[in-house]
């Protein structure tokens, strides 16, 4: 941060989801990265320079007659006991305090723009401060995105986040092994959706770490389907995109797989084009590859396929320069993954693609649509879709795959 510097962290504010109940709250992730507090209206700040507490949380102060209500707060004791702040303090004073914070910073680290409740007390704390800056005190001049440190910081995973990652990805492949053995036509794709949350849960995710995809027959070429209301027929595939969320880190899986335990011919020419591809884009995660060149990997991979499947004519070269095959293949190819499934750190750096380094973290997601409306398309593939991803770790060597234990050969998903 530099000298005489000081971060602003606050959790993310709360919603109301109707009359008096409020959406779950989901701890910020930037907030919990740093201190591994989880209670909502709470804000952290870290100060460099001379200063009496380098770092002060302030929490909601502990309150039985409320936390008869809402469940036990950590109180400001617990937040310098429990979580090693040097100071703890009632977010209730925190208007009042908050100048003091600022005096004698000359950078302030601050994300404006995500909550202007807050926006609006860090602006007033920082007008009060100007005005109180005189007689050799100084109040800051330039406020900078934290994320320019923090998400870097988050973007390569150490060995402790990484058996946290691993951790979520097996909650996961529990939920798909559960998911292939109850899947059977005349079942409704929300009941899959419940075996996976349950499994999730009883596992003990705090939850999934984003909305599941069940898809069945035509809806797997939605690619956010979440209704997950289709009863599923025999000869449907299923697409299944869920991830388990634990320890505050995110798993990102999807497999397609036939309802019935039956591939027909043409479903697993599909299925075994975006396999391939799938193999040799993982294959190219190494440290100093960049995201677009695992995508190429995966579209020249995938528009090969799709001209031997008759889906498109022509050769490949001109394929892939003129975009022809995102009829099939429209979305990109990998994401970072950590806290956020679609996790933070930058996908460019100075102009060209961030090449990977070991302990970073991302998807591999390639996968063929085709549409029911597609008259185009040969009639036998028509409403087929298919995706296959697993979440990979740059290492120094081979790539290490989290969800590797989630079958995904074709013959071993109809065992
Ligand atoms: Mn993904």
């Amino acid at each position: 941060m530099g000298p005489d510097a000081v971060l602003l962290l606050p959790s993310t504010p709360t919603y109301i989801r109707n009359n008096d109940v409020e959406h779950e709250y989901r701890p910020d992730s930037d907030l919990y990265y740093l201190t591994g507090f989880r209670e909502a209206s709470s804000l952290a700040v870290l100060s460099t320079g001379r200063c009496e507490h380098p770092f002060v949380l302030y929490v909601r102060a502990r309150d039985p007659a409320r936390e008869l209500w809402d469940g036990a707060r950590v109180g400001v004791d617990g937040a310098r006991g429990i979580f090693g702040a040097d100071a703890g303090r009632n977010i209730d004073e925190l208007d009042a305090t908050l100048t003091d914070l600022l005096l004698d910073r000359r950078r302030l680290y601050y994300a404006i723009g995500r909550d202007r409740a807050m926006d609006d007390k860090v602006f007033a704390a920082l007008a009060m401060a100007r005005r109180r800056a005189r007689k050799g005190r100084f109040a800051p001049t330039e406020i900078v995105e934290p994320s320019t440190i923090l998400h870097e910081m988050r973007w390569s995973k150490d060995d402790a986040e990484l058996a946290t990652m691993q951790r979520a990805a097996d909650i996961s492949a529990k939920a798909f092994e559960r998911a292939l053995a109850v899947r059977a036509p005349g079942l409704y794709e929300y009941e899959i959706e419940a075996e996976l949350r349950g499994c999730f849960r009883r596992m003990g995710s705090e939850r999934p770490a984003y909305e599941p995809i069940v898809a069945s027959g035509p809806n797997a070429c939605t690619l956010h389907y979440v209704t997950n209301d289709r009863r599923m027929e025999d000869g449907d595939l299923l697409l299944i995109d869920a991830g388990a969320e634990s320890g505050g880190y995110a798993s990102d899986v999807t497999r397609t797989f036939p309802v019935n335990g039956r591939f027909s011919p043409a479903q697993r020419r599909v299925y075994e084009a975006v396999l391939r591809a799938q193999l040799a884009a993982i294959d190219a995660v190494r440290p100093g590859a960049t995201l677009p060149e695992v995508h190429r990997v995966a579209v020249r991979s995938l528009t090969e396929s799709m001209l031997e499947l008759g889906l498109l004519e022509g050769s490949v070269d001109a394929l892939i320069e003129s975009e022809d095959y995102k009829r099939f293949y429209m979305h990109g190819t990998s994401h970072w993954l950590g806290m956020d499934v679609h996790d933070v750190g930058l996908e460019w750096i100075d102009g060209a693609p961030r090449p990977f380094a070991p302990g970073c973290v991302l998807t591999v997601e390639p996968g063929l649509y085709i549409r029911a409306d597609d008259e185009r398309a040969p009639a036998e593939y028509r409403g087929i879709g298919v995706r296959i991803e697993d979440d990979v770790v740059v290492t120094s060597g081979a790539p290490r795959v989290l969800t590797a234990h989630i079958p995904k050969d074709p013959s071993a998903l109809e065992r």
